[in-house]
C-alpha cells in the first residue's frame, strides 16, 4: 500500500518535472522568435510594444500615431545636431530651415532659435546635449504657454445642457468624421448625443453623417439636401431641448474662409442657435488639417474673426510628418487646441494634452 503511493507521488513529481521542461524551452522558443522579429526594420513599433508593457496604453500609441513626426522632424533635429557635433551658427541656421519644413511656422522657428541663440550666447548651453534639451524644453513651453491648467482636451460642461457644439471648417478636414468621432466617445461615456446634418450642400454629406449617427447608436436630425442650414439648425437644438439630450453636435458645410457669404451664413447659423438655446453655441470648433501646413494658420484667424471659435481640432497627424504645426498654431493664435485626429477610425480621436504630445515625440 505504501509502496503503490510512492511510486504515484513518484510518477506524479516526475510529470510535473517534464511540464515544467516543456513550458521553458516554449518560453525560450518564443523569446528567439520574438528578438528574431525585433531585428528587422518592420519590428520597432513592436519592439516599443514588448518592451515597454506596463506602461499606459494610450501615450504609447500615441507615440506611434505620431511616428511620422517624430522621425521626420523631431528625429531629423536630433540627427543634425548630433552630427554636426558642435554649436554653433551654422547649426542654429540649419535647425530653423528643418523646423520651417516641419510648419513650425517662420515666426515661430524664429522665436525657438533666438532662444537658442541667447542661451549659446550667454554660456548656458554649451554641448549639443543642452542644446536638445533646451529645444524641448521651448517647444514644450509653447505648447503650453498660453491655457496651462485648462488646455486638457474637450470638456462638456454638464451644468449646460443641452450642450451646444458647432463644428466649422474648410472642405474635407474631417468635421463630419470627427463628429461621429466624438458621437462615440459622448455615447459611450454615457451622455445622449443629436447629430444635426446642418451641411446641406451635398447629399452625400447628409448620408455620411447618418452612417456615423448609427455606428454610435445616437439621433440625427436632417432636411433634405439643399435646405437651408439655419432651418436644420433650429429644428436640431429645438429637438435637443425637447428631448432634454445632453450634447448637440452640428455638422456644417465645408466653406471657403476667403467666401465672404458662407463665412456670413456661419453667423446665422450661431444667431439661430441663441434664439433657442441664449448661451450657445457653448463649443465653437475649427477642424483644421495638419497636413495643410501654414495656410492652418490663417484658415483659424479667418473663421475666428467670422465666429468667435472656443477651440481647434487638428486632423490627419498620423499621416505627416508636419506634427510641428502644433507648436505653430499654439504659439501663433489664441485659441486651443482641443482635440486632435490621428487616424481614420472611431478610437481615433484624442484630446490634446500638451504634455502628452511633447512626451510622444521627444520620449
Ligand atoms: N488619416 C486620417 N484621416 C482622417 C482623419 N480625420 C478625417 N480623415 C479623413 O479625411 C477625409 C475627409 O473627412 P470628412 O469628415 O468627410 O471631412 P469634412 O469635409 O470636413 O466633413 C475622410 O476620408 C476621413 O476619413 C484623421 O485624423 N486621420
Ligand atoms: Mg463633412
Amino acid at each position: 500500500m505504501e509502496q503503490n503511493l510512492m511510486y504515484i507521488i513518484a510518477a506524479a513529481v516526475a510529470i510535473a518535472i517534464v511540464a515544467i521542461i516543456i513550458i521553458a524551452v516554449r518560453k525560450q522558443r518564443e523569446n528567439v522568435a520574438k528578438s528574431d522579429a525585433l531585428t528587422n526594420a518592420a519590428g520597432e513599433e513592436l519592439k516599443e510594444k514588448v518592451e515597454k508593457p506596463v506602461k499606459a496604453a494610450k501615450p504609447e500609441s500615441l507615440r506611434i500615431k505620431l511616428a511620422k513626426t517624430k522621425s521626420g522632424f523631431i528625429g531629423k533635429l536630433a540627427e543634425l545636431i548630433n552630427l554636426r557635433g558642435k554649436v554653433d551658427d551654422d547649426l542654429l541656421e540649419q535647425m530653423e530651415e528643418l523646423m520651417m519644413q516641419a510648419d513650425i511656422g517662420v515666426q515661430t522657428s524664429m522665436d525657438i532659435i533666438e532662444q537658442l541663440r541667447e542661451d549659446i550666447h550667454t554660456k548656458t548651453i554649451t554641448t549639443t546635449d543642452d542644446v536638445q534639451k533646451r529645444l524641448h524644453d521651448i517647444m514644450f513651453a509653447m505648447m503650453v504657454e498660453e491655457y496651462a491648467g485648462t488646455d486638457h482636451g474637450f470638456v462638456v460642461n454638464e451644468a449646460k445642457k443641452p450642450y451646444v457644439v458647432l463644428v466649422t471648417g474648410v472642405n474635407g478636414v474631417g468635421k463630419t468624421t470627427t463628429i461621429g468621432k466624438l458621437a462615440k466617445r459622448l455615447k459611450d461615456s454615457g451622455k445622449s448625443v443629436l447629430l444635426v446634418a446642418a451641411d446641406t450642400f451635398r447629399a452625400a454629406a447628409i448620408e455620411q453623417l447618418g452612417i456615423w449617427a448609427d455606428r454610435a447608436g445616437v439621433d440625427i436630425v436632417k432636411h433634405q439636401h439643399g435646405a437651408d442650414p439655419s432651418a436644420v439648425v433650429y429644428d436640431g437644438v429645438m429637438a435637443a431641448k425637447a428631448r432634454n439630450v445632453d450634447v448637440v453636435l452640428i455638422d456644417t458645410a465645408g466653406r471657403q474662409h476667403t467666401k465672404v457669404n458662407l463665412m456670413n451664413e456661419l453667423g446665422k447659423i450661431t444667431r439661430t442657435i441663441k434664439k433657442v438655446i441664449p448661451d450657445g453655441p457653448h463649443e465653437t470648433l475649427l477642424v483644421i488639417d495638419a497636413t495643410t501646413g501654414q495656410n492652418a494658420i490663417t484658415q483659424a484667424q479667418m473663421f475666428d474673426k467670422a465666429t468667435t471659435l472656443t477651440g481647434l481640432v487638428l486632423t490627419k497627424l498620423d499621416g505627416t510628418a508636419k506634427g510641428g504645426i502644433v507648436i505653430g498654431i499654439k504659439h501663433q493664435l489664441r485659441i486651443p487646441v482641443k482635440l486632435i485626429g490621428v487616424g481614420e477610425a472611431q478610437e481615433d480621436l484624442r484630446d490634446f494634452v500638451a504634455e502628452e504630445f511633447v512626451d510622444a515625440l521627444f520620449a
